[in-house]
Protein backbone atom coordinates (compact mmCIF):
# COMPACT_ATOMS: atom_id res chain seq x y z
CA UNK A 1 0.00 0.00 0.00
CA UNK A 2 1.19 3.24 -1.10
CA UNK A 3 2.14 5.15 2.34
CA UNK A 4 0.08 8.72 2.71
CA UNK A 5 2.72 11.46 3.14
CA UNK A 6 2.51 15.09 4.73
CA UNK A 7 5.72 16.41 3.92
CA UNK A 8 6.50 16.58 0.17
CA UNK A 9 9.09 18.68 -0.73
CA UNK A 10 8.56 20.66 -3.70
CA UNK A 11 11.44 19.17 -5.77
CA UNK A 12 9.77 15.71 -4.78
CA UNK A 13 6.09 16.90 -6.42
CA UNK A 14 8.22 18.97 -9.54
CA UNK A 15 10.06 15.30 -10.31
CA UNK A 16 6.80 13.43 -10.39
CA UNK A 17 4.82 16.57 -12.46
CA UNK A 18 7.80 16.43 -14.68
CA UNK A 19 8.23 13.19 -15.76
CA UNK A 20 7.57 11.67 -19.05
CA UNK A 21 3.78 11.76 -19.88
CA UNK A 22 3.28 7.92 -20.13
CA UNK A 23 5.31 7.23 -17.22
CA UNK A 24 3.28 9.38 -15.23
CA UNK A 25 0.32 8.20 -16.26
CA UNK A 26 1.00 4.93 -15.43
CA UNK A 27 2.89 5.56 -12.26
CA UNK A 28 -0.38 7.39 -10.89
CA UNK A 29 -2.70 4.46 -12.68
CA UNK A 30 -0.97 2.14 -10.48
CA UNK A 31 -1.28 4.03 -7.20
CA UNK A 32 -5.24 4.59 -8.16
CA UNK A 33 -5.25 0.64 -8.19
CA UNK A 34 -3.68 -0.22 -5.10
CA UNK A 35 -5.84 2.22 -2.92
CA UNK A 36 -9.48 2.68 -4.39
CA UNK A 37 -11.96 1.01 -6.61
CA UNK A 38 -10.71 2.12 -9.78
CA UNK A 39 -13.78 1.82 -11.60
CA UNK A 40 -16.35 3.69 -9.01
CA UNK A 41 -16.35 7.49 -9.76
CA UNK A 42 -18.38 9.65 -7.31
CA UNK A 43 -20.23 11.98 -8.84
CA UNK A 44 -21.38 15.49 -7.28
CA UNK A 45 -23.94 18.05 -8.42
CA UNK A 46 -24.03 21.75 -7.96
CA UNK A 47 -26.19 24.68 -7.38
CA UNK A 48 -26.49 27.58 -7.03
CA UNK A 49 -28.13 29.16 -3.98
CA UNK A 50 -26.67 32.79 -3.86
CA UNK A 51 -25.74 33.87 -7.32
CA UNK A 52 -23.74 37.06 -8.22
CA UNK A 53 -23.21 40.13 -6.64
CA UNK A 54 -20.01 38.92 -4.76
CA UNK A 55 -18.09 41.53 -3.47
CA UNK A 56 -15.17 39.61 -3.79
CA UNK A 57 -12.68 40.26 -6.43
CA UNK A 58 -10.87 36.25 -7.62
CA UNK A 59 -10.20 37.36 -11.26
CA UNK A 60 -11.71 34.14 -12.97
CA UNK A 61 -14.79 34.39 -11.22
CA UNK A 62 -18.32 35.32 -13.51
CA UNK A 63 -20.09 36.05 -10.14
CA UNK A 64 -17.77 39.02 -8.97
CA UNK A 65 -20.17 42.28 -8.18
CA UNK A 66 -17.15 44.33 -9.82
CA UNK A 67 -17.37 42.18 -13.54
CA UNK A 68 -19.38 42.99 -16.33
CA UNK A 69 -20.45 39.17 -16.76
CA UNK A 70 -23.89 39.54 -17.77
CA UNK A 71 -24.74 36.99 -14.12
CA UNK A 72 -28.36 38.44 -12.74
CA UNK A 73 -28.15 38.53 -9.05
CA UNK A 74 -30.27 36.24 -7.26
CA UNK A 75 -31.59 36.41 -3.59
CA UNK A 76 -31.16 33.05 -1.84
CA UNK A 77 -33.13 30.06 -3.25
CA UNK A 78 -36.15 29.13 -1.93
CA UNK A 79 -36.00 25.54 -0.19
CA UNK A 80 -38.86 24.15 -2.62
CA UNK A 81 -36.55 24.64 -5.30
CA UNK A 82 -33.46 23.22 -3.37
CA UNK A 83 -35.17 19.73 -2.80
CA UNK A 84 -36.42 19.34 -6.63
CA UNK A 85 -32.35 20.02 -7.60
CA UNK A 86 -31.54 17.96 -4.94
CA UNK A 87 -33.97 14.87 -6.25
CA UNK A 88 -32.68 15.58 -9.79
CA UNK A 89 -28.85 14.89 -8.52
CA UNK A 90 -29.78 12.17 -7.02
CA UNK A 91 -32.12 10.57 -9.78
CA UNK A 92 -29.60 11.38 -12.31
CA UNK A 93 -26.67 9.23 -10.27
CA UNK A 94 -25.05 11.91 -8.19
CA UNK A 95 -24.43 11.05 -4.23
CA UNK A 96 -23.39 14.43 -3.55
CA UNK A 97 -25.44 17.66 -3.30
CA UNK A 98 -23.16 20.90 -3.30
CA UNK A 99 -24.84 24.04 -2.77
CA UNK A 100 -22.35 27.37 -3.65
CA UNK A 101 -23.11 30.44 -2.83
CA UNK A 102 -21.25 33.97 -3.86
CA UNK A 103 -20.15 35.20 -0.52
CA UNK A 104 -17.29 36.28 0.54
CA UNK A 105 -17.95 34.71 3.90
CA UNK A 106 -20.83 33.45 6.00
CA UNK A 107 -22.46 35.84 7.94
CA UNK A 108 -24.83 35.13 11.25
CA UNK A 109 -27.87 35.98 9.27
CA UNK A 110 -31.34 34.58 7.86
CA UNK A 111 -29.71 33.80 4.87
CA UNK A 112 -27.23 31.65 7.34
CA UNK A 113 -30.07 29.86 8.93
CA UNK A 114 -32.04 29.14 6.04
CA UNK A 115 -28.57 27.25 4.71
CA UNK A 116 -28.85 25.48 7.60
CA UNK A 117 -32.25 24.00 7.26
CA UNK A 118 -31.11 22.99 3.56
CA UNK A 119 -28.67 21.25 4.79
CA UNK A 120 -30.92 19.34 7.21
CA UNK A 121 -32.84 18.84 4.66
CA UNK A 122 -30.92 17.38 1.69
CA UNK A 123 -29.21 15.65 4.63
CA UNK A 124 -32.65 13.78 5.20
CA UNK A 125 -32.69 12.84 1.36
CA UNK A 126 -29.60 10.37 2.54
CA UNK A 127 -27.30 12.46 0.07
CA UNK A 128 -24.24 13.79 1.18
CA UNK A 129 -23.89 17.26 1.66
CA UNK A 130 -21.60 20.45 1.04
CA UNK A 131 -21.30 23.46 0.59
CA UNK A 132 -19.14 26.30 -0.58
CA UNK A 133 -19.88 29.33 1.31
CA UNK A 134 -16.65 31.65 1.26
CA UNK A 135 -14.90 32.14 4.66
CA UNK A 136 -16.17 30.53 8.11
CA UNK A 137 -15.96 31.04 11.85
CA UNK A 138 -15.75 28.15 14.21
CA UNK A 139 -19.26 28.46 15.11
CA UNK A 140 -20.58 28.36 11.66
CA UNK A 141 -18.64 25.23 10.89
CA UNK A 142 -19.85 23.70 14.13
CA UNK A 143 -23.62 24.90 13.00
CA UNK A 144 -23.03 23.38 9.81
CA UNK A 145 -21.66 20.17 11.34
CA UNK A 146 -24.39 20.19 13.44
CA UNK A 147 -26.97 20.15 10.57
CA UNK A 148 -25.12 17.28 8.91
CA UNK A 149 -22.84 18.88 6.72
CA UNK A 150 -20.70 16.22 4.82
CA UNK A 151 -18.14 18.76 2.91
CA UNK A 152 -17.15 21.67 2.54
CA UNK A 153 -15.31 23.36 -0.38
CA UNK A 154 -12.98 25.67 -0.13
CA UNK A 155 -10.52 26.04 -2.39
CA UNK A 156 -7.11 27.55 -2.45
CA UNK A 157 -7.13 28.03 -6.15
CA UNK A 158 -3.54 28.87 -7.26
CA UNK A 159 0.16 29.02 -4.98
CA UNK A 160 0.69 31.27 -2.15
CA UNK A 161 3.01 33.48 -4.07
CA UNK A 162 0.75 33.74 -6.98
CA UNK A 163 -2.40 34.37 -4.92
CA UNK A 164 -2.26 38.60 -4.91
CA UNK A 165 -2.28 38.25 -8.49
CA UNK A 166 -5.46 36.46 -8.36
CA UNK A 167 -7.19 37.97 -5.40
CA UNK A 168 -6.49 40.73 -3.43
CA UNK A 169 -9.68 41.34 -1.39
CA UNK A 170 -8.64 38.21 1.31
CA UNK A 171 -5.15 36.65 1.60
CA UNK A 172 -3.79 32.72 0.99
CA UNK A 173 -3.69 32.93 5.41
CA UNK A 174 -7.76 33.57 5.56
CA UNK A 175 -8.53 30.62 3.06
CA UNK A 176 -5.86 28.15 5.16
CA UNK A 177 -7.99 29.91 8.18
CA UNK A 178 -11.44 28.27 7.36
CA UNK A 179 -10.02 25.12 6.82
CA UNK A 180 -8.85 24.81 10.18
CA UNK A 181 -12.07 25.52 11.26
CA UNK A 182 -13.89 23.13 8.75
CA UNK A 183 -11.44 20.20 10.04
CA UNK A 184 -12.25 20.74 13.89
CA UNK A 185 -15.99 20.69 13.19
CA UNK A 186 -14.89 17.19 12.02
CA UNK A 187 -16.54 17.95 8.42
CA UNK A 188 -14.31 16.40 5.33
CA UNK A 189 -12.76 18.78 3.32
CA UNK A 190 -12.36 19.48 0.04
CA UNK A 191 -9.61 21.69 -1.77
CA UNK A 192 -8.01 22.38 -4.96
CA UNK A 193 -7.78 24.68 -7.54
CA UNK A 194 -7.40 25.59 -10.89
CA UNK A 195 -5.22 25.37 -13.95
CA UNK A 196 -5.05 28.26 -16.67
CA UNK A 197 -5.01 31.46 -14.98
CA UNK A 198 -1.40 32.07 -16.17
CA UNK A 199 0.10 30.65 -13.32
CA UNK A 200 3.28 28.85 -14.12
CA UNK A 201 4.22 25.30 -13.22
CA UNK A 202 6.05 26.28 -10.12
CA UNK A 203 2.69 28.01 -8.84
CA UNK A 204 1.05 24.19 -9.39
CA UNK A 205 3.44 22.31 -7.08
CA UNK A 206 3.40 24.76 -4.83
CA UNK A 207 -0.25 24.66 -4.14
CA UNK A 208 0.42 21.02 -4.60
CA UNK A 209 2.84 21.60 -1.96
CA UNK A 210 0.81 23.33 0.44
CA UNK A 211 -2.76 21.03 0.41
CA UNK A 212 -0.36 18.04 0.70
CA UNK A 213 1.35 19.21 3.68
CA UNK A 214 -1.99 20.10 5.59
CA UNK A 215 -2.34 18.20 8.65
CA UNK A 216 -4.46 15.72 7.07
CA UNK A 217 -5.01 15.68 3.21
CA UNK A 218 -8.08 17.02 1.92
CA UNK A 219 -11.00 13.96 1.45
CA UNK A 220 -11.14 15.45 -2.37
CA UNK A 221 -9.32 17.69 -4.02
CA UNK A 222 -10.90 19.41 -7.28
CA UNK A 223 -8.41 20.00 -10.04
CA UNK A 224 -10.63 22.89 -12.44
CA UNK A 225 -9.27 23.93 -15.92
CA UNK A 226 -10.23 27.66 -15.99
CA UNK A 227 -13.72 28.28 -17.72
CA UNK A 228 -12.86 31.61 -19.53
CA UNK A 229 -15.47 34.11 -19.09
CA UNK A 230 -16.36 37.16 -20.88
CA UNK A 231 -15.67 40.32 -18.47
CA UNK A 232 -13.33 38.90 -15.66
CA UNK A 233 -9.76 39.61 -16.26
CA UNK A 234 -8.65 36.12 -17.40
CA UNK A 235 -11.67 36.39 -20.22
CA UNK A 236 -8.88 35.69 -23.10
CA UNK A 237 -6.79 33.30 -21.53
CA UNK A 238 -5.55 30.75 -23.85
CA UNK A 239 -7.67 27.04 -22.82
CA UNK A 240 -5.33 25.20 -20.77
CA UNK A 241 -4.02 21.75 -22.73
CA UNK A 242 -5.13 18.52 -21.75
CA UNK A 243 -1.84 17.28 -21.24
CA UNK A 244 -1.47 19.84 -17.96
CA UNK A 245 -4.67 18.65 -16.44
CA UNK A 246 -3.27 15.25 -17.10
CA UNK A 247 0.12 15.79 -15.53
CA UNK A 248 -1.64 17.71 -12.58
CA UNK A 249 -4.32 14.96 -12.13
CA UNK A 250 -1.77 12.42 -11.71
CA UNK A 251 0.47 14.29 -9.74
CA UNK A 252 -2.51 14.85 -6.91
CA UNK A 253 -3.07 11.00 -6.97
CA UNK A 254 0.05 10.13 -6.60
CA UNK A 255 0.86 11.94 -3.50
CA UNK A 256 -2.52 11.91 -1.99
CA UNK A 257 -2.82 8.73 -2.84
CA UNK A 258 -6.50 8.21 -0.72
CA UNK A 259 -7.93 11.51 -1.73
CA UNK A 260 -10.86 11.58 -3.93
CA UNK A 261 -9.13 13.87 -7.36
CA UNK A 262 -11.87 15.64 -8.97
CA UNK A 263 -12.10 16.34 -12.60
CA UNK A 264 -13.87 19.18 -12.49
CA UNK A 265 -14.78 22.81 -14.08
CA UNK A 266 -13.70 22.52 -18.16
CA UNK A 267 -15.34 19.33 -19.10
CA UNK A 268 -17.77 20.52 -21.68
CA UNK A 269 -14.36 21.26 -23.68
CA UNK A 270 -13.21 17.81 -23.36
CA UNK A 271 -13.61 14.85 -25.35
CA UNK A 272 -14.31 11.95 -23.83
CA UNK A 273 -11.32 10.30 -25.23
CA UNK A 274 -9.17 13.45 -23.16
CA UNK A 275 -11.30 12.65 -19.80
CA UNK A 276 -10.34 8.77 -20.10
CA UNK A 277 -7.09 10.02 -19.94
CA UNK A 278 -7.53 12.02 -16.99
CA UNK A 279 -9.45 8.60 -15.23
CA UNK A 280 -6.76 6.62 -16.02
CA UNK A 281 -4.66 9.63 -14.19
CA UNK A 282 -6.85 9.18 -11.16
CA UNK A 283 -9.41 10.99 -10.96
CA UNK A 284 -12.01 9.00 -9.48
CA UNK A 285 -15.16 12.37 -9.21
CA UNK A 286 -17.15 14.54 -11.56
CA UNK A 287 -19.66 17.38 -10.87
CA UNK A 288 -22.45 16.05 -13.36
CA UNK A 289 -25.64 17.99 -14.23
CA UNK A 290 -25.87 20.22 -16.96
CA UNK A 291 -24.63 23.75 -15.34
CA UNK A 292 -21.89 24.19 -12.76
CA UNK A 293 -22.67 27.24 -10.57
CA UNK A 294 -23.89 29.31 -13.89
CA UNK A 295 -21.47 28.06 -16.92
CA UNK A 296 -22.52 24.71 -18.37
CA UNK A 297 -21.57 21.37 -17.81
CA UNK A 298 -22.33 18.16 -20.16
CA UNK A 299 -26.11 16.79 -19.00
CA UNK A 300 -26.62 13.33 -16.37
CA UNK A 301 -27.26 11.47 -19.86
CA UNK A 302 -24.09 12.50 -21.77
CA UNK A 303 -21.96 10.94 -18.49
CA UNK A 304 -24.05 8.07 -18.09
CA UNK A 305 -22.97 6.87 -21.72
CA UNK A 306 -19.11 7.64 -21.31
CA UNK A 307 -19.30 5.67 -18.25
CA UNK A 308 -21.03 2.98 -19.83
CA UNK A 309 -18.41 3.08 -22.73
CA UNK A 310 -15.44 3.50 -20.19
CA UNK A 311 -16.68 0.96 -17.73
CA UNK A 312 -17.26 3.24 -14.82
CA UNK A 313 -19.69 3.01 -12.22
CA UNK A 314 -21.33 5.84 -9.82
CA UNK A 315 -20.02 5.64 -6.29
CA UNK A 316 -22.90 5.63 -3.52
CA UNK A 317 -23.49 8.02 -1.26
CA UNK A 318 -21.53 7.50 2.83
CA UNK A 319 -19.64 4.81 1.13
CA UNK A 320 -16.84 5.70 4.35
CA UNK A 321 -19.85 5.98 6.74
CA UNK A 322 -22.19 9.12 7.82
CA UNK A 323 -20.42 11.15 9.80
CA UNK A 324 -20.75 10.22 13.81
CA UNK A 325 -22.75 7.39 13.12
CA UNK A 326 -21.55 4.40 11.55
CA UNK A 327 -17.47 5.95 11.95
CA UNK A 328 -15.82 8.21 13.84
CA UNK A 329 -15.28 11.24 11.09
CA UNK A 330 -11.92 11.24 12.27
CA UNK A 331 -11.15 7.89 10.38
CA UNK A 332 -13.57 8.44 7.15
CA UNK A 333 -11.08 8.75 4.22
CA UNK A 334 -12.73 8.74 0.49
CA UNK A 335 -12.65 6.06 -1.62
N1 LIG B 1 -17.72 32.17 -2.86
C1 LIG B 1 -17.20 30.95 -2.40
C2 LIG B 1 -15.70 30.85 -2.51
O1 LIG B 1 -15.10 31.57 -3.28
O2 LIG B 1 -15.14 30.00 -1.82
C3 LIG B 1 -17.83 29.74 -3.07
C4 LIG B 1 -18.14 29.75 -4.54
S1 LIG B 1 -16.76 29.92 -5.64
C5 LIG B 1 -17.56 30.17 -7.17
C6 LIG B 1 -16.08 28.26 -5.69
C7 LIG B 1 -14.90 27.97 -6.57
O3 LIG B 1 -15.30 27.94 -7.93
C8 LIG B 1 -13.74 28.93 -6.58
O4 LIG B 1 -12.91 28.80 -5.49
C9 LIG B 1 -13.03 28.54 -7.87
O5 LIG B 1 -12.05 27.55 -7.59
C10 LIG B 1 -14.14 27.95 -8.73
N2 LIG B 1 -14.38 28.79 -9.93
C11 LIG B 1 -15.03 29.95 -9.98
N3 LIG B 1 -15.05 30.46 -11.23
C12 LIG B 1 -14.38 29.58 -12.01
C13 LIG B 1 -14.05 29.55 -13.39
N4 LIG B 1 -14.39 30.52 -14.21
N5 LIG B 1 -13.36 28.49 -13.86
C14 LIG B 1 -13.00 27.48 -13.01
N6 LIG B 1 -13.28 27.46 -11.69
C15 LIG B 1 -13.96 28.50 -11.19
C1 LIG C 1 -14.95 23.61 -7.55
O1 LIG C 1 -13.76 23.33 -7.32
N1 LIG C 1 -15.45 23.91 -8.75
C2 LIG C 1 -16.86 24.20 -8.66
C3 LIG C 1 -17.17 23.99 -7.15
N2 LIG C 1 -15.88 23.68 -6.61
C4 LIG C 1 -17.88 25.00 -6.37
C5 LIG C 1 -17.24 25.52 -9.22
C6 LIG C 1 -16.81 25.73 -10.66
C7 LIG C 1 -17.39 27.01 -11.11
C8 LIG C 1 -17.14 27.28 -12.56
C9 LIG C 1 -17.71 28.59 -12.99
C10 LIG C 1 -19.19 28.73 -12.86
O2 LIG C 1 -19.96 27.83 -13.28
O3 LIG C 1 -19.64 29.77 -12.35
FE1 LIG D 1 -17.04 35.54 -4.81
FE2 LIG D 1 -16.34 32.97 -4.60
FE3 LIG D 1 -16.55 34.17 -7.01
FE4 LIG D 1 -14.55 34.83 -5.41
S1 LIG D 1 -14.91 32.79 -6.31
S2 LIG D 1 -15.85 36.27 -6.55
S3 LIG D 1 -15.52 34.68 -3.41
S4 LIG D 1 -18.20 33.78 -5.59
Amino acid sequence: MTEVRHNWTKEEIAEIYHRPLLDLVYEAATVHRENKDYSEVQISSLISIKTGGCPEDCAYCPQAARYNTGVDVHAIMPMNEVIMAAQKAKDGGASRLCMGAAWREVRDNRDFDKVIEMVTAVNAMDMEVCCTLGMLNEHQAQRLADAGLYAYNHNLDTSEEDYKRIITTRTYDDRLKTLEHVRKAKITVCSGGIIGLGETVADRISMLKTLSNLPKHPESVPINALVPVKGTPMADQPRVSIWDMVRMIATTRIIMPKTVVRLSAGRTEMSVVEQAFCFMAGANSIFAGEKLLTTPNPSFDTDMAMFELLGLKPRKAFKNGKPGVAKEVGEVVEG
